[in-house]
């Protein structure tokens, strides 16, 4: 795994709330800094105790009723993919990834891990039919859904985060529904065309999980981080995946198919998601 960059930048999104600056040698834990002085940040969206967010443990202590931290707490995952974490001196969930020069949870919902899912809907550049190569690489030209999103202005993958209880493979087809779709507003004869055709586009046989891990996003903090699992369902004649109507919605401002390549500049990790989707379908990169 890579050294965490962007969640060390500042602002923080959404604030104008700056970073302890952390020099890439002090990130790991293991080196002991006295000097250290994190910006404490709890963003007011978080404050207001939305359903989708944990109480402030550091204001209320934590019972012994919870939370269950490295466990399935009732119906919230805080197992990570990266092993156990550690707790710091407040008990709170330690960023295995290192320090970001913030402390609490920023935009993010839950103390520890906040599970998010990225589904990676990805067909054949065509022309008149036929696949397009590339001149160089001598490979086909891969395209996946993109979106655009409204916090940051960045090209994304349209994925989101886990509901409370959720199921990993609900939350690939709904967030993708929601933003690349605007399923949230769709007509109820719409909704039944989406999930017939979702049946044959998140199919088994289509599907395969490219990463699970880490996510090196902006909100990040020294308590709270993004795990992601990232699937790629691939149409292979593209028929199924030509009969969505793309149309953004929920967080999303813009969506497009976009051809996949080194050059794309997206969201936190999201190329790398998409190299290893080149590298599983012997795609150019
Ligand atoms: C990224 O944030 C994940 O990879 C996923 O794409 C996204 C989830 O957050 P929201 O889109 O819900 O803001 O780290
Ligand atoms: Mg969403
Ligand atoms: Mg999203």
């Amino acid at each position: 795994p890579m050294i965490h960059i962007k969640a060390r930048r500042s602002p923080y999104p959404g604030s104008r709330v700056h970073r302890f600056t952390v020099p890439d040698s002090y990130v790991s834990w293991s080196l002991a800094w006295p000097e250290y002085q994190p910006v404490d940040y709890t963003a007011g969206s978080v404050q207001a105790s939305p359903e989708w967010a944990d109480p402030d443990f550091r204001k209320t202590g934590q019972s012994e009723h919870g939370p269950q931290f490295n466990a399935l707490d009732g119906k919230i995952d805080r197992r990570s993919y990266l092993g156990c974490y550690e707790l710091d001196e407040d008990k709170l969930p330690r960023n295995p990834m290192g320090r970001t020069g913030i402390t609490s949870r920023g935009l993010l919902g839950k103390w520890g891990p906040n599970h998010a899912a990225d589904p990676i809907v990805t067909r054949w550049k065509r022309e008149a039919g036929e696949k397009v190569i590339h001149e160089q690489s001598g490979k086909p030209i891969l395209q996946f859904v993109a979106i655009k999103r409204k916090d940051c202005g960045e090209w994304a993958i349209p994925g989101g985060m886990v509901d409370d209880g959720e199921l990993v493979s609900v939350t690939l087809k709904r967030e993708f529904g929601e933003e690349a779709l605007d399923s949230l507003a769709a007509s109820t004869s719409e909704k039944n065309r989406l999930r017939r055709l979702f049946q044959s586009i998140f199919s088994k046989e289509n599907s395969k999980e490219v990463y699970a891990g880490y996510v090196d996003d902006p909100r990040n903090t020294d308590n709270a981080w993004v795990e992601t699992v990232a699937v790629n369902f691939h149409d292979e004649t593209g028929d199924s995946v030509g009969q969505l109507d793309l149309h953004s919605g929920d967080d999303a401002g813009s969506v497009q198919w976009a051809d996949i390549d080194q050059s794309l500049q997206l969201y936190a990790t999201h190329s790398h998601f998409l190299k290893s989707v080149t590298e599983l379908r012997d795609a150019h990169w």
